[in-house]
């Protein structure tokens, strides 16, 4: 646990310490007793992004045994960079990494473990060599476009036409690849499904809005059957926009799917404006200290720690249930 000791000294007395873009946070002190860990989240773009941080504080709390180095990276990979830097430097015990985008890691991970630190990947996947990092804890997230895709298809069965827009996560996120691959196999096997629009809206709910919003502007309200959205922010923003032009989203509208299943998704989905919310669990924190302890106590690790999801329609859900959600 203080593994990396007489280099913070030397950090701190040439005044090494400060990394760009990255706050300063207390270092490990001499008498620490507690596994330090450094979590580097993505940022805070969506409902889920800023819930999944929470759970990692809650599970990395003082009480739990741990002291946690958190850095919000802004949606920025070099933020991240810097920040599992900055974790090396500090000599903490783990480096807990919710990657923004798969590539890019490798040279990073690869310094991690020269200096003998091991790296849990959280949420999205890595394509890094697997010997660079312990486990990955996280959503399968081909399985929840497949639910979403299944659902659609026996929804529009029958149906001679179909027009679908989809607003794409992130690009280069495992999130956003494996939604996107499950709708791009259904638009490849339902011959009548036509793609009108493919934009990103980067998981947040401006971007999408703006896209949308630019999309109708240029193409005169075209008929739209379904929107095939990325996360629950970008179903907010994409149906702000076409209602202010007039749609109606929701039975006998524009059929909306999402994917995440927030407070605010399930809202929005009771209320009959998006039509199906694709549950992915970001209370990431408590599996992640899992994985944690395991490796504490020097038991072998699976290569990936998935969580479950199911799937919400309108009458699935009810005030009562919604509050309930611990998320
Ligand atoms: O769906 C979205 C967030 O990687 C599963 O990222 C996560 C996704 C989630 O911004 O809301």
């Amino acid at each position: 646990m203080r593994r990396g000791l007489p280099l913070l000294l030397a950090l701190l007395l040439t005044g090494l310490l400060w990394v760009p873009g990255c706050r300063r946070q207390d270092p490990p002190t001499e008498d620490e007793d507690l596994i330090v860990v450094g979590v580097s989240q993505v940022g805070a773009e969506s409902d889920w992004r800023v819930a999944c941080s929470e759970s990692m504080k809650a599970a990395f709390s003082e009480e739990n045994g741990y002291r946690l180095l958190f850095e919000d990276a802004q949606q920025k990979q070099e933020n991240q960079i810097l920040a599992i830097r900055k974790f090396i430097q500090l000599g903490v015990d783990y480096i807990v990494l919710l990657p923004i985008v798969e590539e890019g890691w490798e040279s990073v991970l690869l310094e991690a473990e020269e200096a003998g630190i091991p790296v849990i990947v959280a949420d999205r996947a890595v394509d890094a060599s697997p010997e660079l990092y312990e486990t990955r804890v996280g959503s399968d997230f081909l399985a929840e476009g497949e639910m979403a895709t299944a659902w659609l298809e026996e929804k529009f069965a029958g149906r001679s036409q179909v027009s679908v827009i989809h607003i794409q996560g992130t690009p280069g996120s495992t999130a956003q690849v494996g939604r996107t691959a499950a709708l791009e196999a259904a638009l490849d096997r339902n011959w009548n499904w036509t793609l009108l629009a493919q934009m990103d809206g980067d998981f947040t709910q401006a971007k999408s809005y703006e896209v949308m919003t630019n999309f109708l502007a240029e193409n005169h309200s075209p008929p739209i059957d379904l929107v095939y959205c990325e996360n629950d922010n970008e179903a907010f923003g994409t149906i702000q926009a076409l209602e202010e032009y007039g749609y109606v989203c929701g039975a006998g509208g524009v059929t909306v799917v999402c994917f995440d299943a927030t407070r605010n998704g399930l809202r929005w989905c009771m209320d009959g404006r998006i039509s199906l919310v694709v549950e992915c669990d970001p209370l990431l924190g408590p599996l992640t200290a899992q994985v944690i302890e395991k490796l504490e106590a020097g038991e072998a690790l699976k290569t990936e720690y998935s969580t479950a999801q199911r799937c919400f329609t309108p009458q699935d859900l009810s005030e009562d249930f919604i509050a309930q959600r611990p998320y």
